[in-house]
């Protein structure tokens, strides 16, 4: 369908490797919609790495988060938390389930399974690249998604709505991961 190649042109455009650009091919249903949001970051892969893979702490870069606690689990795959959103949002609270976590290849993925907000199935996957571009050792961060339309909602206003989110998310990951690594 379109939403699999929107993701996955976005990757091939980044010229990711056949492995990693798998990760961001997803099956999507008629009343579904995907997309994709990549960011580079100024720091090395470890270091963003190190910010992105606790399911645990959401809130040390996303700023919607007022609170995360685990519900079950250690932070492993198959852990799930309950996160509580800051205001003015159309949300209070989401659980969430681990579903990826590479450290070798540097894989993450999760799912929402319940709470309070329009988001129904939402589940995305990041995935970091080391950045071969500039001088300095940089990450490439591709972050796609998979979320029912709302009913009411167009699919171009979902995406648009959650790629803000996204991207917002993205950019703060960058400035944390920048910030550690200095
Ligand atoms: O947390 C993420 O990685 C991405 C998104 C899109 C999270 C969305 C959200 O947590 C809100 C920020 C609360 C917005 C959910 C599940 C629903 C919303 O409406």
């Amino acid at each position: 369908t379109g939403g699999v190649m929107a993701a996955r042109e976005r990757c091939t455009a980044h010229e990711l490797p056949e492995a990693a650009a798998k990760h961001h091919e997803h099956a999507v249903g008629a009343r579904e919609c995907c997309s994709a949001v990549v960011k580079r970051v100024a720091a090395p892969v470890a270091a963003v790495w190190a910010v992105v893979r606790r399911f645990d702490k959401p809130q040390a870069y996303k700023h919607f988060v007022r609170s995360c606690r685990l519900v079950c689990g250690d932070g492993g795959v198959g852990t799930l938390r309950e996160v509580r959103v800051v205001s003015g949002l159309p949300a209070t609270n989401s659980t969430e389930r681990l579903e990826i976590l590479d450290d070798e290849h540097h894989v993450f993925s999760f799912r929402v399974v319940g709470g309070e907000h329009r988001l129904a199935n939402y589940r995305s996957v990041t995935t970091l690249h080391p950045d071969t571009a500039g001088a300095a050792e940089g990450t490439v961060v591709v972050e796609s998604y998979v979320v029912d339309v709302p009913p009411g909602n167009t699919r171009d206003d979902t995406r648009l709505f959650v790629d803000t989110i996204v991207r917002c998310n993205l950019q703060s990951l960058a400035r944390t991961a920048e910030a550690l690594h200095r």
